[in-house]
C-alpha cells in the first residue's frame, strides 16, 4: 500500500499513535528517510504585521480583543518595515517569510492592497512568502497568488468535535472551506494544529484525520504546543510534555509522508534534546527569530548552534514538488 494515503481511519491513525514511543519514532523516522533529506529543516521566519484587536474567541490567543493580555496591538505594518524585517531573516538562513494578521477574514480594502504589495516585496528576494490572515474567498486567495504568494496558513487547530468548546465565533467547516478557496487558487496549503489545549487523544487523532484527508495533503503541517498566555481563558493549562509532542509529530510524519511537519508554537520550553528527538521523529521545518508572533521563541544563535550539533542544514526555498496538480 502507497504511504501517501487520503483514506486513513480513526483506528488506524490511533493505533500509530498509541505505538511504543520508540517503534512510533522509528516507523516515522524510516518514512521521513524515504520521503524527505532528513538532514534538512527548512527555516521559517513569522512576521507580525498586523498584532491584536481581534474580533473572534479563539481560547488560545492573546491577540484577541475580549482577552485582557500584556501584548502590544500594532496597526497593519508598512511594506518597509515588512521589507526590513524579511531582509534580516534571509540573512539569518529564513527561505521562508510567514506573515501573520489578527484579522478574522480578509477584507477588500486598502490594508488588503498593503499586504499584495508586502507579498510583491518579498517575493522578489527569492523567499518562499506565506500568509496567514483568517478567513479568505477564492478570489482574495487569487490576488494573493498572483502577487507571489507561495503558501497560505489556515490551521483547523483541533478535531471537529472539539473546535466549538476553542473558538465559538466561526465553525469548524468556515476553517475547511477557507483551505478548499487557497487550493483553487493554486496556493500551497499551510495547515496544523494545536496540542495542550485540553484536548483528548480522540481529538488529536480526530485532527490529524481532518488533515490526511484532505486530497491533496497541505505540503506544510504545523504542530504547535499551546504557549500559555495570562488573560487567555486556557492561560493556566499545564505545559505539554515533550514525550506528547514526539508522539503528534511521529504520527502526523506517517500519516501524512511527504508534506514539511513544522515544530512550531513551544520550542522556548524545550531542551535541545526534545528538539532533536523531534526531527528524527519527522519534524523538519521550524519558526526561527526571537518571537512568534507575540510569544517568545529560542534566540537564533542558540538555534544555529542546535543545527551545528545535530548536523542540520537551512532548506532551501522552493524545494517542494508537488506530487499532484489539482484542477482549477
Ligand atoms: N488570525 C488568523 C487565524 O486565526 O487564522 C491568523 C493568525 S493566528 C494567530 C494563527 C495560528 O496561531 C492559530 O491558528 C493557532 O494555531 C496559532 N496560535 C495562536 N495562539 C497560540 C498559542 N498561544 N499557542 C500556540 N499556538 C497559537
Ligand atoms: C502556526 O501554526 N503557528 C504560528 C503560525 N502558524 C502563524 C503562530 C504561533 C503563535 C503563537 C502565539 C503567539 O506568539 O502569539
Ligand atoms: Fe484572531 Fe487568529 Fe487569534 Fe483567533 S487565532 S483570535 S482569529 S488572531
Amino acid at each position: 500500500m502507497s504511504d501517501i494515503r487520503y483514506n486513513w481511519t480513526k483506528e488506524e491513525i490511533a493505533e500509530i499513535y498509541n505505538t511504543p514511543l520508540l517503534d512510533l519514532v522509528y516507523r516515522a523516522a524510516t518514512i521521513h528517510r524515504k520521503y524527505h533529506n532528513a538532514n534538512e529543516v527548512q527555516i521559517s521566519s513569522l512576521i507580525s504585521i498586523k498584532t491584536g484587536g481581534c474580533p473572534e474567541d479563539c481560547a488560545y490567543c492573546p491577540q484577541a480583543a475580549r482577552y485582557h493580555t500584556e501584548i502590544k496591538v500594532h496597526k497593519l505594518m508598512s511594506v518597509d518595515e515588512v521589507n526590513g524585517i524579511a531582509d534580516k531573516a534571509q540573512t539569518m538562513g529564513a527561505s521562508r517569510l510567514c506573515m501573520g494578521a489578527a484579522w478574522r477574514e480578509v477584507r477588500n480594502n486598502k490594508d488588503f492592497d498593503q499586504v499584495l504589495d508586502m507579498v510583491k516585496a518579498v517575493n522578489a528576494k527569492g523567499m518562499e512568502v506565506c500568509a496567514t490572515l483568517g478567513m479568505v474567498t477564492e478570489e482574495q486567495a487569487k490576488k494573493l497568488a498572483d502577487a507571489g504568494l507561495y503558501a497560505y496558513n489556515h490551521n483547523v487547530d483541533t478535531s471537529e468535535e472539539n473546535y466549538e468548546s476553542i473558538i465559538t465565533t466561526r465553525k469548524y467547516e468556515d476553517r475547511l472551506n477557507t483551505l478548499q478557496n487557497v487550493r483553487k487558487a493554486g496556493l500551497t496549503v499551510c495547515s496544523g494544529g494545536i496540542i495542550g489545549l485540553g484536548e483528548s487523544t480522540e481529538d488529536r487523532i480526530g485532527m490529524l484525520l481532518t488533515l490526511s484527508h484532505l486530497n491533496p495533503h497541505p505540503e506544510s503541517v504545523p504542530i504547535n504546543a499551546l504557549v500559555p498566555v495570562e488573560g487567555t481563558p486556557l492561560g493556566d493549562r499545564p505545559l505539554v510534555e515533550s514525550w506528547e509532542m514526539i508522539r503528534m509529530i511521529a504520527t502526523t510524519r506517517i500519516v501524512m509522508a511527504d508534506s514539511v511537519v513544522r515544530l512550531s508554537a513551544g520550542r522556548v520550553q524545550m531542551n535541545r534534546e526534545t528538539q532533536g528527538f523531534c526531527f528524527m521523529a519527522g519534524a523538519n521545518s521550524i519558526f526561527m527569530g526571537e518571537k512568534l508572533l507575540t510569544t517568545p521563541n529560542p534566540d537564533a544563535n542558540e538555534d544555529m548552534k542546535m543545527f551545528d550539533v545535530l548536523g542540520l542544514k537551512p532548506r532551501k526555498a522552493f524545494q517542494y514538488e508537488k506530487q499532484e496538480k489539482v484542477e482549477a
